[in-house]
């Protein structure tokens, strides 16, 4: 680690105020040119605590930047973690305020949730395949803290790669119903439709990007508990909205999520 206890906990203080402030600041790598992976992922680690401290639960993991659509957009070629908290989630079909928000995007995720540990390293799709309880989708609302969504990978790992708020289906359904590969996603907003794709978009399966999950924590001497939901990350680019907009996203065999911005 390059960075000093006071350096990672001042960070994440400063990157969580500006998420819970809905005000955008600088990348801090401009200011930590020499910040390594390890102090990103800490300053991250800091803000989960500072939010357990609160109350908050975290509810659930993700994956991000892990589909060939979002690496081109965001020009980066690796894929980053991160966690949800209870206080993101909001309901399917109803509303979420723009205003509590920075410059929002959003993307279409399949989702997992666990009924056996997985712990890395050595996780494949297989292991991964053997520890899904259920499939379901959500859509997650991205809201990076960066301006313009100017960042690099250390940055965005730090500020809890984007995390904002995120919308569940309530369509769940086995593993073994489903090809996560061929499974179609169509994402409108106003009933025009703004992107679409197949969950092979996701590092060829979806569950592969679980897989790494797996893998990156066991390297750091963690596993994933039984119960847990995961993000696999967004299938096509993330599409920015504003206030007003509908947004209603198909997933084949998992049915719609649908929310507004107020
Ligand atoms: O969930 C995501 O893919 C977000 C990753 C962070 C980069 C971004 O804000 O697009
Ligand atoms: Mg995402």
């Amino acid at each position: 680690m390059k960075l000093d206890n006071a350096t990672i906990l001042k960070l994440a203080e400063h990157l969580e105020n500006a998420e819970l402030q809905a005000h955008d600041v600088t990348k801090i790598t401009d200011d930590y040119p020499d910040m390594d992976w390890d102090d990103a992922y800490a300053i991250q680690d800091e803000i989960r605590r500072r939010k357990e401290a609160r109350g908050n639960k975290v509810a659930g993991l993700k994956c991000g930047l892990t589909s060939f659509a979002k690496m081109k957009q965001m020009g980066v070629e690796t894929p980053v973690f991160g966690f949800v908290a209870d206080y993101m989630s909001r309901p399917d079909g109803g509303e979420i305020k723009h205003s509590e928000l920075i410059h929002p995007k959003v993307e279409a995720e399949i989702c997992i949730v666990t009924k056996a540990p997985l712990k890395g390293p050595g996780c494949h799709v297989g292991t991964v395949m053997a520890a899904v309880d259920f499939v379901l989708p959500a859509v997650e609302i991205i809201d990076s803290r960066y301006r313009d969504f100017k960042f690099d990978l250390k940055s965005v790992i730090a500020d809890n790669t984007s995390s904002s708020r995120f919308v569940i289906g309530g369509n769940m359904r086995n593993l073994d119903e489903l090809d996560l590969r061929t499974l179609g996603v169509v994402l409108e907003i106003n009933g025009e439709i703004k992107a679409m794709a197949a969950g092979a978009a996701v590092l060829g399966h979806p569950l592969a990007a679980v897989a790494m999950l797996a893998n990156h924590l066991g390297a750091r001497g963690q596993e994933i508990p039984a119960g847990t939901f995961i993000m696999t990350g967004g299938v096509t680019e993330a599409i920015p909205v504003a206030k007003g907009d509908n947004v209603n996203v198909r997933f084949q065999e998992l049915g719609n999520v649908s929310f507004r911005f107020a």
